[in-house]
């Protein structure tokens, strides 16, 4: 009797191994697949984008849009261990029910082929077959290990060494094909990893070019530096140059280098596009229809332009935002030599990876920076930021505008064609909103004296006059600026405080160049970006 019950529950622990062990063979062996070649994703990633995509608007926007890398790795992994538990299941059920249980593990086949065909990376053939082998490998492996536990547990019951061998034998092969899955899914790992975008990235060289976006006529940036070296005053606040902003301690820079700068993307794997194998195409509504390779892009006039980019999920006082210098062909060039026809309202920009973004065609000849941008600070695009080439667009927030792995512009009308993320409930326009940011001191206790509080401010594309600040509500304060090279770019500020011992809340406003002042109403950043004062307490002691 007992002997029974305890090989009832071996039983039953040692069928759900048999489904667990196969599931994982078959999503390693997608793994795999997917790490040696490009033509298609894992199965795994596809049921992310496909849990991405589902996720409605207000639940993606707070955490899959500004999900970190580590948070992408959790979603992944949460699918396989999830899809390897369905496996047990499968294997439990089987005890009973093995037809059963063998189409389901057919129908879950399925279901990853068809989340694969919607990748838009993956083509048809590439889905169907990668999900059908493994498919085939898993249910394979599912027969073979319920067959050996079968047998182990219907054998000869007079005999027990025959018993105790079946069950190694058993353990041998789930154990082995446990062992394969981990290795195939290791292998992987480091195939992905694989740097060759990395080298054609690294040695592809940009025409050397000097800055000329903003500059008033006569090469005059658009706030004067000052005519000697000021220093931060309060009695008289003024300009300060880009190294007297700079050394303030815990500023952010006038530039934010690539390693700095926010990344936004719904893109769980990375697209990674050999220049020598990408087209931009422009059609739609367009007279002439054309196609540009990455080396007809870096023959044309290409121009070096300073603007800063940010995200509507930014929050007030938020770090998704960055200032860079961006090299690129200006997209009015691109777009008129396609003949926009009549009709021709909007530029919708597809990525290589399905993301889609849509803005007026009228912000392309109105004077604004709008980029078809090949370079960020001097470099080839970093592959995150989407190499091998993106838009950048002043004054508009990066979902409507900047797609990275750029692979299509297409001209079509205003009604009836949305981008990615209008549909899950953010406006179809979006300029970005006047903000300002404290970087220094940081919430807590400081030290008595002369003390920094500076920080950044934008308000494209008219730019930032004037940053003021507050200590406990009393009135605004004006603090000194540094230079922006334009108003499509941030302004760094900064206050010279004598700090006497207390408590304070200090909260900073901006003024544009229009006389704008940066709304005190407390805004969250659906459906159009977050209003409000940044805002931080301190204890001087
Ligand atoms: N292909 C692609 N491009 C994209 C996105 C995306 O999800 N996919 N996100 C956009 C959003 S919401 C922002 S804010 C900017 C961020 O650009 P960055 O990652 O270079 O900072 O990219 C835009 N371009
Ligand atoms: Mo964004």
């Amino acid at each position: 009797m007992i002997n029974n019950l305890s090989s009832q529950g071996s039983s039953r622990s040692q069928k759900a191994l048999t489904g667990m062990v196969s599931a994982a063979l078959a999503l390693a062996f997608g793994e795999l697949v997917a790490s040696i070649t490009n033509k298609t994703t894992s199965l795994v990633l596809a049921v992310g984008e496909l849990i991405v995509d589902i996720t409605p608007g207000d639940v993606v926007r707070t955490s899959i849009e500004t999900l970190g890398n580590s948070q992408k790795v959790v979603l992944l992994s949460a699918i396989a261990i999830l899809s390897i538990l369905f496996g047990g299941f499968l294997g439990l059920l089987s005890r009973r029910q093995p037809e059963v249980s063998y189409s389901l593990f057919i129908l879950f086949g399925v279901f990853g082929g068809w989340t694969l065909n919607r990748d838009p990376l993956t083509s048809t053939v590439a889905a169907l077959s990668l999900s059908a082998l493994a498919t085939l490998i898993g249910v394979s492996t599912f027969f073979l290990l319920n067959n050996l536990l079968d047998h182990s547990m219907s054998a000869n019951f007079e005999d027990p060494r025959h018993r105790y061998a079946d069950r190694r034998q058993f353990i041998n092969w789930a154990t082995g094909i446990s062992v394969a899955a981990g290795t195939m899914t290791g292998v992987g790992r480091v195939l992905l990893k694989d740097d060759t975008i990395q080298s054609i990235r690294e040695n592809i060289v940009l025409p050397d070019l000097e800055e000329s976006n903003g500059l008033l006529p006569g090469g005059v940036p658009a706030t004067e530096p000052p005519p000697v070296d000021g220093t931060i005053s309060q009695e008289e606040p003024g300009i300060l140059t880009f190294s007297e902003m700079n050394e303030i301690d815990g500023i952010s820079p006038y530039i934010t280098s690539n390693n700095d700068f926010y990344r936004i993307d719904t893109a769980l794997r990375v697209p990674t596009i050999e220049p020598a194998d990408w087209n931009l195409t422009v059609d739609g509504l367009v007279d002439n229809p054309y196609e540009l390779s990455y080396e007809e892009i870096l023959e044309m006039d290409l121009v070096k332009k300073d603007v800063t980019l940010t995200c509507v999920s930014n929050e007030v006082g938020g770090s998704l935002v960055g200032n860079a210098v961006w090299t690129g062909v200006p997209l009015s060039e691109i777009i008129s030599r396609s003949a926009p026809s009549t009709g021709a309202e909007q530029v919708m920009c597809h990525s290589v990876d399905g993301f889609t973004a849509g803005f007026p065609i009228e912000n392309i000849f109105d004077g604004r920076t709008a980029l078809l941008a090949v370079g960020m600070n001097g470099t080839p695009l970093p592959v995150i930021h989407g190499f091998p080439a993106r838009l950048v667009v002043a004054g508009l927030y990066g979902y409507v505008s900047a797609v990275k792995w750029i692979k299509r512009i297409e001209i079509c009308t205003w009604e009836g064609n949305n981008g990615y993320w209008i549909p899950r409930g953010w406006s179809k326009k979006a300029p970005i909103k006047i903000a300002s940011r404290i970087d220094v001191p940081r919430e807590g206790r400081i030290n008595a004296g002369i003390n920094a509080i500076a920080g950044v401010a934008w308000a494209p594309l008219s730019g930032v006059k004037t940053v003021e600040i507050s200590f406990n509500s009393e009135p605004w304060q004006e603090c000194n600026l540094g230079i922006s090279l334009s108003g499509e770019s941030w302004t760094q500020w900064a206050y010279k405080w004598d700090a006497p011992p207390g408590k304070y809340e200090i909260r900073v406003r901006a003024i544009d160049s229009n006389g704008a002042i940066q709304s005190s109403n407390v805004v969250s950043p659906a459906p159009n970006g977050a209003e409000g004062f940044d805002q931080i307490s301190v204890r001087v002691v």
